[in-house]
């Protein structure tokens, strides 16, 4: 369904996206879900202590069912998001309510061989994954699953059919999110953004709090604090320890976004005046070129110093002139992958695909990628348009893609990345490969249209506005959902908590006076769709460290930025061993396996945008940095 079920769905259909798991209940019986064959050796019956044999046979018809069960599930769910109707949103409730009953069942059953003294390496860890991996768990009164499911169904569908205005004229989510990142009118960027954050957000109020109550009921009927703290469990540490690693990582990089947001917030002011931009304080949050002001890339003219400032290009001009198509977008993005030596894509997905919004129906346009069969059907869902943020989108999704080909050797409870961050940064480390040398190379720049080191500066503040100013975006979504799980946020407050830690992280506010009335964060697609938003934090961080890492194993020793690994088949053998281990060991053994560290750091980061954090600094002199909250 639209909704992670589980975070087992990635072995469904993955991509910080959709993802459903698999199941049968034994509540809601199924011809679709395929019974499993008995084990062989007796499960346990009693209260008796489980044995090793019984913890190993549990895990084999566990794993056999799951993924019997992903694949028609995952079926209902693509069906369901590419054709919104109530019937499709019935049988995809119907499907994951199916999903969630069965997981926690198994998560319940794997809390029985917890303890257990000589389990092997691998049956430790799976049953550690079953435990764990219900995004949305439910308890086991009768009906709970089911309300969850329609309610998250209902969520996802209600955000896909969603619809805001410019200039009094209705449109969907996906094109206003395009003239988000074009218009340069305050009144109208005004106009866009509350329609839509008021049409699509306010009607998911009640829902989402109810979703709430019943996740966290099912999250402590499984031991866990809250749904948050079983969030934060599976990343091979302890829920704290964890959430101090992204407030280490945070605290590595926010004297860079300190500068930027400082830099940007002049430019604003220079552009739209103190009455719609004052110097100082916070920046409005509609006049950053993104719909949830997560990266600035789109206002690059608004920023853009004179002279090192023009880069020579814009890379939406550059694919409209050469006539890209949505298709081509995804051949591009292909080509850059088997260049590394990766198989190219199957035919089925070129067929199964859905690579442009289609005409006549509703459907989720927020980009996904999938993996029907844990196997070889894979696919992307995507409206996609002819422009820089969609072609470093297909970038993105195809990582998906070749991750989800790459460990589909694993056994079921393995298929999936280190961590899901891991799964987030995979394609876009190869999009940060996609340089001017690289637009020569397949034939969108002519050579003599390559900017010169001087314009360096220009290149670097182009990647920042999107790369460093989502920071703390990635990381806020979550801060919030955990407080909200946690009650720290009451039911009540759930706009004010919002706009709060907008305000603290980010440094923006809405252009409007908001309500309780209002539900914000359901006009961001992750929140109606349950899918945990830290991955994208620790993507934006492992990114860097794997593209460094791939320069260095290629021999570069340039400026980082711009450095291509286009072609390397040592770095792509090297990058597919990582892949290959799906979830099967830690992730600090995934990384270690690639970068040679086993540590998250924000270093590479700041290592490419060195030359540029120097630069905003002295732009930044004698102004008044920084804003209260
Ligand atoms: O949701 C996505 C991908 C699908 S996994 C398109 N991203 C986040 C977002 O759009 O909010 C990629 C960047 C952050
Ligand atoms: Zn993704």
């Amino acid at each position: 369904m639209k909704i992670q079920v589980s975070t087992l769905a990635v072995a469904v259909c993955l991509a910080g996206c959709a993802a459903a798991s698999a199941d049968t209940v034994d509540t809601v019986s199924t011809a679709a879900a395929a019974p499993a064959q008995e084990s062989a050796v007796t499960e346990p019956q009693s209260l008796a202590a489980p044995t090793l044999d019984e913890a190993r046979a549990f895990v084999a018809r566990v794993e056999k069912e799951l993924a019997e069960f992903s694949v028609v599930n995952a079926r209902a769910q693509w069906v369901n998001a590419t054709y919104i109707t109530d019937d499709t949103d019935a049988l995809a409730a119907y499907f994951g309510t199916i999903g969630t009953e069965m997981q926690v069942k198994y998560a319940n059953e794997a809390a029985r061989f917890a303890g257990l003294q000589g389990l092997d390496y691998d049956i430790a860890r799976k049953l550690n994954t079953l435990r764990s991996a219900l995004v949305l768990p439910a308890p086991t009164t009768p009906g709970a699953a089911a309300e969850l499911n329609t309610l998250s169904t209902r969520l996802s569908s209600t955000y896909g059919k969603g619809r805001g205005t410019l200039n009094g004229k209705e449109m969907t989510g996906n094109d206003l999110e395009e003239q988000m990142g074009t218009v340069r009118n305050p009144a109208q960027l005004q106009e866009m953004w509350t329609s839509w954050h008021s049409n699509v957000g306010r009607p998911m109020r009640a829902d989402y709090n109810r979703l709430t109550e019943i996740a966290n009921q099912g999250a402590k009927d499984l031991g866990y604090s809250d749904t948050g703290a079983m969030w934060r469990s599976r990343y091979d540490m302890k829920p704290d320890e964890f959430a101090a690693m992204t407030d280490r990582l945070w605290s590595e990089v926010k004297p860079l976004y300190d500068q930027l947001h400082c830099y940007t917030r002049t430019k604003l002011n220079e552009k739209y005046g103190d009455t719609v931009q004052a110097k100082t304080g916070p920046i409005r949050a509609d006049l950053l070129g993104n719909m949830w002001a997560q990266e600035w890339g789109n206002i690059y003219d608004v920023v853009a110093p004179k002279g090192a400032g023009d880069v020579g290009y814009d890379l939406t001009d550059l694919l409209v002139k050469a006539k890209y198509t949505p298709e081509k977008i995804v051949k591009t993005g292909e080509s850059f992958f088997t260049s590394l030596g990766f198989a190219p894509l199957p035919a089925s997905f070129w067929t199964r695909s859905m690579i442009t919004a289609p005409r006549d129906r509703d459907v989720i346009c927020h980009a996904s990628a999938w993996d029907l069969d844990n196997v070889e059907d894979l696919r992307i869902k995507m409206c996609t348009k002819v422009n820089g943020d969609d072609f470093v989108t297909v970038h993105h999704e195809l990582g998906h893609n070749f991750y989800q080909r790459a460990y589909n050797k694993q056994p079921f409870l393995y298929l999936d990345s280190a961590n899901d961050g891991f799964h987030e940064a995979i394609g876009d480390t190869i999009a940060l490969s996609v340089t001017p040398e690289y637009l020569v190379q397949i034939g969108l720049l002519p050579r003599n249209k390559v900017p010169s080191a001087d314009k360096d500066t220009g290149l670097l503040l182009r990647q920042a506005m999107d790369k460093v100013a989502f920071l703390p975006f990635g990381l806020m979504v979550d801060k919030y959902r955990w407080k909200v799980f946690s009650g720290e946020i009451a039911p009540t407050a759930l706009e004010q908590g919002w706009n709060d830690l907008r305000l603290q992280y980010q440094g923006v506010v809405p252009p409007v006076a908001r309500t309780e009335a209002d539900f914000d964060p359901g006009a961001k697609y992750h929140v109606p769709a349950s899918v945990p938003y830290t991955r994208y934090f620790l993507a934006r961080i492992l990114q860097f460290q794997f593209y460094q890492a791939a320069c260095k194993q290629a021999g570069w020793t340039g400026p980082l930025h711009r450095c291509s690994f286009y072609g390397n088949k040592e770095v792509g053998q090297k990058l597919n061993a990582m892949l290959a281990m799906g979830a099967s060991r830690p992730w600090p053994q995934a990384l270690e396996a690639f970068t040679g560290t086993r540590e998250m750091s924000g270093r590479p980061m700041l290592d490419y945008f060195r030359p540029l954090m120097g630069w905003l600094e002295q732009q930044n002199t004698g102004k008044q940095c920084g804003w209260s909250a």
